[in-house]
């Protein structure tokens, strides 16, 4: 090896040189050569050098391919910072301390490759790679997240041994514009590979498959001797069908003179009678083979496709998915494992597309950067909209580099690979040019490049609304706002001067316990015309699985070490400044609708039914009224069951007939059940699930529970005649044999994310609201009663609560209120807290569920009788906070095993949680595993409970969701089982 100072590549310095974007890459080619080559992951000899130039040692440690060097073992760490460079320096500088991981190994290049073209694949590496074999420098990319490949023919011989040598620069020209909001990490991410082909080989293959069944492939043949040889020629089969030869674009080429014979492109073309068009709801794929044939008719060269035919067009302000107006139902997703960082698996990827399928998502957007290549196979096959996003975000530095001509060359070589590469994918609707990243010339010239090389898909970008939603820019088809309020994307709907499909990029900020109001999002967007959704920010909780003892993360040993997203005893989910980093943002890394180990959040279910297919969409007195909701498929695909719960405690089940419904059609059916005259509240559910095996669930899987009230629960009129003893210590604090602490007054919960980065919980803490001191201002007993009065003081005002505790019934009947003055208008919440003993281990209640919800997000948990463990009620948010709570209770038991507990029946349906933790606990910690569960459980029946909002970014919950000033009543009563 030479001299780190001779080598080209390093003299070179092309980590500080953002005009040098590659050097001897090959043109990026939507061929794809994985099957039948030789793959080259696994134990590459590995060392971290401190900087590009410093020369490479002879102390070798190893390391795997594809991984992140920063999971294994190293001593640079991950780092989590959101806007923030983890440098000072500016474009296109980075700091002399870079480091620099040498992979080196051997390969043994097939004997049978002799005479053919051998081409290097490496799947990703971030942020910048140089290549040598044999010392030999062959070649420079950037992008962390796309494929580079070099040809390797004139630098190794088939039969004989090559060392291959990978060098990653960590920081680089490019770090500024890959500022994504995730850890920094270094390494070779995705799988390399060792292909060959006949010299004379497809370059690329161009699919377009309309809906009306014409089919169009273009192929481009290069022939690595140079000139093409005379004859060749390509076929094409789809499904057994043959393509034709454009012949008269052949003649066309031939007879025009400014091409030359070089051009070495064909066409094919088949037009498919009665064709089976693709959506995101019926993906229907097509095998096509494209081959090269040389003039003696062998075939040089297979390029293999699925190919789906579908049209999206933009008509007014609807963007079009085969003429209907689609909502999208999207996500935002990031490449991430909790063990190997941006490094994952076909299975993986599988996994989460699986599971957002169970969840009524339709849509993707590959935040921030293109996603692992079979991200797009399993989104075509599976049925999703994506949004393929080019890796390019300058956050920190975005207007410094929009428009800087140096950086001009990477804006377009980043969307113009992304187009090669997914052009295919029937999934992919949209290009988006980035994110965050300010607006400029260069947004421009990608978004030219784009739009000339593809002008079947429309272009998005977010940060090209700088003259506002209208602005007819060159860079963005759609408005794509991030965390728009509802009301200003409902008051541009309305306008009158909308000009483009409004789907919000991001929205529904998913940190903690979060995610109020998005069934009000939903039910604005499909009430109103212009809006069309969005892509909730975003699926992954990014939590890095990490040993607690030596703080180093567990990396691929780690597996199994986690559980319904939890990690096992001794290990946690690091998140920002759990690597010792002084700069960091914290929690701002979990924001998503799954734990890191992809177990689903509660959110999950609300979002199930907000997409749920079918509804029901009234209930008259002859029967409820279904309608289809999807845009493209029947009800047949889904079988129904009836399921009646009353308020008595009874639920009763019947077979339900779905019927034949078109998309947007509605019919009336006859209600499976009598309602029998007693029984007072009654709810009716339509349990919906898969009729057969979809490709993303088997048989039998929950796709929705639409419910409908069909009986409102009597007014209860209680007259208090007491009629046993109420026993208060001298405080007026009741004394029970079942209560370790005494029901008091409750103002606050352990402040999620929201209330955090929204100021929420900084307002509560300066008024005190945590523990505010109780004076008791008389207790006034009666036979069978007691009646306390006191105030709750803090520094933000006095609270004046009254508590009358009367004996009835073999129980206890207590009537509460509380009185807020109106400088705390917008406290967490009102109600009672009390503690019991241990032992109550099982939660029975009538009331929202079985998922955790919260005011502001309990359109997805229906009414019915539930039953819990304590244990599983609570949900794990990775930094802790208030969880577990249940929306609408209206009444509950807390039972040991011998069925001996309390019951509590709530005067209306109150937001409840039972818990081991007091909320004092949950806020006094940073993460999960420091949490000590206590054996007896912390009750909270809430009068009012503040909505949870999105406020950790965007905007808060809704004003009607608030706990406002003023007296707020609730009543309750506890028995002893
Ligand atoms: C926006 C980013 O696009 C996304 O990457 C993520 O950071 C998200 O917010 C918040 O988690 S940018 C934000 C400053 C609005």
């Amino acid at each position: 090896m030479t001299d780190a100072h001779l080598d080209p590549l390093i003299a070179l310095r092309p980590w500080q040189a953002p005009e040098v974007t590659s050097w001897g890459r090959l043109p990026m080619s939507a061929v794809d050569r994985r099957s039948g080559a030789v793959p080259l992951d696994g134990d590459w000899r590995f060392q971290l050098l401190p900087a590009p130039d410093a020369q490479p040692g002879e102390v070798w440690s190893s390391s795997y391919v594809p991984g992140v060097w920063t999971l294994q073992g190293t001593d640079d760490l991950p780092q989590y910072l959101n806007v923030r460079m983890p440098f000072a320096e500016f474009p296109p500088h980075v700091p002399a301390a870079n480091p620099t991981g040498v992979y080196e190994r051997e390969v043994d290049v097939p004997a049978e490759w002799a005479g053919r073209r051998i081409v290097l694949q490496v799947g990703a590496a971030e942020s910048v790679l140089l290549v040598h074999v044999d010392g030999r420098p062959v070649g420079i990319s950037k992008d962390s997240h796309l494929a580079a490949e070099f040809d390797l023919t004139p630098v190794v011989r088939p039969g004989d041994r090559a060392t291959v040598r990978l060098t990653v620069v960590k920081w680089s020209d490019a770090s500024h514009i890959e500022d994504q909001d995730q850890w920094w990490h270094g390494g070779i991410t995705r799988s390399v590979l060792l292909y060959a082909t006949d010299p004379l080989h497809l370059a690329d293959v161009t699919v377009r498959a309309r809906r009306g069944g014409d089919l169009l492939v273009e192929c481009r043949v290069r022939d690595a001797g140079g000139a093409l040889p005379e004859g060749w020629y390509v076929s094409g089969e789809l499904d057994g069908q043959l393509l034709t030869q454009d012949a008269e674009f052949d003649r066309a080429n031939a007879e025009d003179e400014r091409v030359s014979g070089f051009l070495g492109e064909a066409r094919l073309r088949a037009a498919v009678p009665g064709v089976r068009t693709w959506n995101a709801e019926t993906p229907e794929l097509y095998g096509l083979t494209v081959r090269l044939h040389r003039a003696d008719g062998t075939v040089a060269d297979t390029s293999r496709h699925r190919v789906g035919f579908r049209d999206v067009e933009i008509v007014g302000r609807d963007l079009l998915v085969n003429g209907e107006r689609v909502f999208i139902r999207g996500v935002n997703r990031h490449d991430f494992h909790p063990l190997t960082g941006r490094t994952v698996s076909y299975d993986d990827m599988r996994a989460d597309l699986v599971l957002l399928k169970r969840f009524g998502f339709n849509a993707i957007r590959t935040a921030h950067y293109p996603n692992d290549p079979a991200l797009y196979d399993l989104a075509d096959e599976l049925g999703f909209y994506v949004v393929d996003e080019a890796d390019i975000e300058s956050h920190d530095h975005a207007h410094e580099i929009a428009d800087d001509p140096r950086y001009l060359g990477a804006f377009v070589d980043r969307v113009a690979r992304m187009v090669l590469r997914d052009k295919n994918h029937p999934s992919v609707v949209i290009w988006s040019l980035g994110n965050e990243s300010d607006y400029g010339a260069n947004h421009d010239a990608a978004a030219g490049w784009g739009r000339r090389h593809d002008p079947t898909r429309p272009v998005q970008y977010e940060g090209a609304a700088k003259r506002g939603w209208a602005d007819p820019d060159l860079a963005s088809d759609i408005a794509c706002p991030m965390y728009a309020p509802l009301e200003e994307c409902l008051a541009h709907a309305l306008s009158g001067t909308q000009t483009k499909p409004l789907i919000q990029c991001e929205y529904s900020h998913a940190m903690g316990n979060s995610n109020g109001t998005l069934a009000d999002h939903w039910a604005a967007i499909e009430a109103t015309p212009g809006l069309q959704g969005g892509f909730i920010w975003e699926f992954w909780d990014h939590g890095i699985l990490q040993r607690v003892n030596d703080g180093r993360p567990a990396g691929r040993g780690g597996a199994g070490l986690y559980d319904n997203g939890v990690a096992a005893p001794g290990h946690r989910w690091a998140y920002g400044g759990d690597f010792g980093e002084t700069d960091h943002d914290g929690a701002f890394i979990a924001d998503g609708v799954v734990f890191p180990d992809r177990t689903p959040k509660p959110v999950m279910f609300e979002h199930r039914e907000i997409a749920a297919p079918v509804r029901i969409a009234c209930f008259r007195h002859e029967g409820v009224v279904l309608a289809n909701h999807q845009h493209f498929r029947g009800l047949d695909w889904l079988s129904g069951e009836w399921e009646l719960s009353l308020a008595d405690g009874t639920t009763r089940t019947a077979p339900a007939e779905l019927p034949g419904l078109r998309p947007g059609e509605t019919a009336a059916v006859p209600l499976p059940f009598e309602l029998p005259a007693e029984g007072g509240e009654a709810w009716l559910t339509l349990r919906v699930t898969t009729a057969g095996d979809e490709p993303w669930a088997p048989r039998g899987t929950v796709v929705c529970l639409p419910q409908v009230r069909l009986r409102a629960a009597l007014p209860s009129a209680h007259t208090r005649v007491p009629d046993g003893v109420v026993e208060v210590d001298e405080e007026g604090l009741l004394v029970h044999p079942l209560l370790t602490a005494a029901p008091v007054l409750s103002l606050w919960r352990a402040p999620t994310d929201n209330d955090e980065l929204g100021g929420m919980a900084a307002r509560w803490r300066d008024w005190g609201l945590e523990a505010p001191a109780r004076k008791v201002v008389s207790v006034r007993r009666d036979p069978g009663r007691v009646a306390v009065v006191s105030e709750y003081v803090c520094a933000g005002g006095t609270v004046r609560h009254e508590q009358a505790l009367t004996a009835m019934d073999g129980g206890l009947i207590v009537d509460e209120s509380a009185e807020l003055p109106e400088a705390l208008h917008d406290v967490a919440r009102v109600g009672t807290v009390f503690e019991t003993v241990p032992g109550l281990n099982l939660l029975e209640w009538f009331g929202q569920g079985p998922w955790e919800s919260y005011p502001d997000r309990a359109a997805g948990a229906p009414v019915g009788h539930h039953c819990l463990p304590v244990d599983e009620l609570f949900t794990p948010y990775l930094r802790p906070q208030e969880s577990g709570g249940r929306h609408g209770v209206r009444r509950f038991t807390l039972s040991a095993p011998d069925a001996t507990g309390l019951a509590v029946r709530l005067d209306r349906p109150r937001q409840v949680s039972v818990t081991r933790h007091r909320a004092a606990g949950l806020a006094a910690v940073a993460h999960h595993d420091e949490l000590v569960p206590r054996a007896g459980c912390v009750v909270h029946i809430d009068a009012a409970h503040r909505g949870l909002g999105t406020a950790s970014c965007g905007p808060d919950t809704f004003a009607s969701y608030l706990v406002a000033a003023g007296v707020h009543r609730w009543s309750w009563s506890l028995r002893v089982l």
